[in-house]
């Protein structure tokens, strides 16, 4: 028989790679997902997934929603992948950001508790618990020092996994993702930002692009390769914690460099820096030593740096010069509101 899994967040970039990894594995696959005004399948869509997928309407402020996702799908294993994942939203909505990011785990991991103990649970910690307390490439020794309300709140998920694990005997594991990207990332976030303009720019869509903070340095990896270590994780004997990473680090502006210069673009003339995009604190230096991932689980990841700025920049092109010859197909960017027309109040924040 088939094994069962349960993904939370099945609509975001991990849920619909993760579905995709594990409906190759001959996996049973349910996902959660919220109810909105306007349906948010693309992803799945994207990945021709959309129809393999079960799925259940389920939202993280709601525990009975919660017990019922566990109660339908009678999974084996689950993915807890639903979050508030924008760092520079939990500044604006950071009761949400403890509520859904922190609460959540809390909620999702009783229902797991109630139903059946036995289900073995992965849950999606973050790099951004190291903050700003280290200088060295973090390890899953290094000591966690948040400096976001969304880190704040993954640092209490992390330790109610431990707390389950430990306390229940649950196989309850952290994979401690550093950031990793893809051509499905969401168009807030810095990379597919920056990808998405590129494209634009190389199309005459679109004349400039405004940035915060150049200098942050980030270990970016490809998300499908991210996936896959999540998996690894709940196949192991016993419930651990693990860094995954690519322990590389560049800063922003190299990123913004490399993405121009694949369009053969001179970033100089295009880039600004407007202070409406800086945080009231920033991590400075994310770079993670995975040789704990590599030395249990064989895990190391493949696609490096430059690699992954090229499958953004072109995938890019290729969707707006699709769009461009009138072709439709699941894609987010035409929907997105431009930058200009949000409303922060981290924009007001005297400096
Ligand atoms: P993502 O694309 O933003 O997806 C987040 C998912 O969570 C979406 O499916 C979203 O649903 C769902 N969600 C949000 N609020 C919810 C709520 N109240 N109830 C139920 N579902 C909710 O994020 P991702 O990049 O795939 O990341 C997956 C997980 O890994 C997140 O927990 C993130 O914090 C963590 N993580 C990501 C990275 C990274 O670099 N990508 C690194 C470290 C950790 P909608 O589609 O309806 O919004
Ligand atoms: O792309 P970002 O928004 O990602 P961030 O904050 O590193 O968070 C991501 O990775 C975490 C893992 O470390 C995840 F836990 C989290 O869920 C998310 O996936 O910002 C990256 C850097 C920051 O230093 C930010 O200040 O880019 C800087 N930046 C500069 N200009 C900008 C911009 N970020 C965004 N989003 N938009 C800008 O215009």
């Amino acid at each position: 028989m088939s094994k069962k899994a349960l993904i939370t967040g099945i609509t975001g970039q991990d849920g619909a790679y993760l579905a995709q990894f594990l409906l190759d594995k001959g996996y049973e696959v349910y996902g959660t997902y919220r109810r909105l005004s306007t349906p948010n399948f693309w992803r799945l869509q994207y990945l021709g997934v959309f129809e393999e997928v079960n799925l259940i309407p389920a939202d993280l402020l709601d525990a009975s929603s919660m017990l019922e996702a566990i109660k339908i799908s009678q999974p084996d294993e689950v993915y807890h992948l639903a979050a508030q994942s924008f760092v520079g939203a939990s500044f604006e909505q950071p009761v949400g950001a403890g509520e859904i990011t922190g609460l959540g785990v809390t909620r999702i991991l009783e229902a797991v508790r109630e139903i059946n103990p036995n289900i073995k649970f992965y849950q999606a910690s973050s790099s951004e618990l190291y903050g700003n307390g280290s200088l060295e490439p973090q390890s899953e020794a290094t000591p966690f020092c948040p400096a976001s309300p969304y880190a704040a709140a993954k640092l209490y998920g992390y330790w109610t996994t431990k707390i389950y694990r430990e306390g229940y005997g649950i196989f309850a594991c952290n994979g401690i993702l550093f950031n990793h990207e893809s051509p499905l990332r969401g168009l807030e976030f810095v990379t597919r930002k920056i990808t998405n303009a590129v494209a634009k720019i190389a199309l005459g869509l679109e004349k400039e692009l405004k940035l915060g903070n150049l200098e942050a340095k980030r270990d970016w990896g490809y998300a499908p390769e991210y996936v896959e270590s999540m998996w690894l994780i709940l196949q192991q004997e016993e419930p651990d914690d693990y860094v995954i990473a690519t322990n590389e680090t560049h800063t922003v502006q190299e990123f913004i460099e490399k993405a121009f210069a694949v369009a053969d673009l001179e970033w100089k003339n295009y880039v600004s820096v407007n202070e409406k995009f800086f945080r009231p604190l920033d991590v400075h230096y994310l770079q993670g030593d995975f040789s704990k991932a590599n030395k249990m689980l064989c895990w190391e990841p493949k696609v490096k740096f430059d690699t992954l700025v090229e499958i953004m920049v072109k995938e890019d092109l290729q969707r707006w010069q699709k769009w461009l010859k009138g072709e439709r197909f699941p894609w987010d960017a035409p929907n997105y509101p431009s930058e200009n027309k949000i409303l922060s109040r981290m924009w007001r924040l005297e400096r």
